[in-house]
């Protein structure tokens, strides 16, 4: 794996880990998605809230079944950098299975107004509240990610950029800047 991969994939981990205390637990993941609802004004016990907290806690016990290899209800950031090679770089193809449906569950979720595609404000709010990300670095992000240039971000969009985001080691297609300016290796 190379350092630049290394550096991303600690990046992700900490953006997973919304509380900081350095494991990745399902309170994490509720504090995920009460995070995005907030972000998007839903009340507590919204339909929607109800919603993002049950896809989340999905995406979690996706995730703990595939990187909790020793079943103690947290990931450590070994377990998930071995999950990562021994998973999805060693297999052709298992990047798509693994993390399309998860993209697919994220997006809907930050699709405010439902038409299939994030706009700026959508995408801000995602990045923003979800990841911890500056507006500036989620603003900056989007106008990268928005590859052809027409104010949305699509699925297909998105997808690319997150397959790049753990592909590619160049710093400057757009994947690598989805978490802010690419880390310096
Ligand atoms: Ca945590
Ligand atoms: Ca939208
Ligand atoms: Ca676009």
């Amino acid at each position: 794996m190379s350092d630049f991969l290394d550096l991303k994939l600690a990046r992700r981990f900490a953006t997973w880990d919304r509380d900081g205390n350095g494991f990745l637990e399902e309170a994490d993941f509720v504090k995920g998605a009460d995070r995005l609802g907030e972000a998007f004004g839903h009340a507590e016990d919204s339909p929607q809230r109800r919603r993002m907290r049950d896809l989340c806690l999905d995406l979690w016990q996706q995730m703990a079944r595939i990187a909790d290899f020793d079943r103690n209800g947290r990931i450590t950031p070994e377990e998930y950098g071995r999950a990562f090679t021994e998973l999805v770089l060693a297999q052709p193809g298992a990047f798509d299975a693994a993390y399309t449906p998860v993209i697919d569950a994220l997006t809907a979720m930050a699709d405010h107004d439902g038409d299939g595609k994030l706009d700026r404000q959508e995408y801000r709010a995602w990045f923003v509240s979800a990841f911890g990300l500056s507006e500036h670095d989620a603003d900056t992000a989007f106008d990268k990610v928005d590859t052809d240039d027409d104010g949305h971000v699509t699925r297909g969009e998105m997808v690319a950029a997150i397959h790049d985001y753990y592909f590619s080691d160049d710093p400057e297609v757009a994947g690598n800047w989805l978490l802010g300016p690419p880390p310096q290796s």
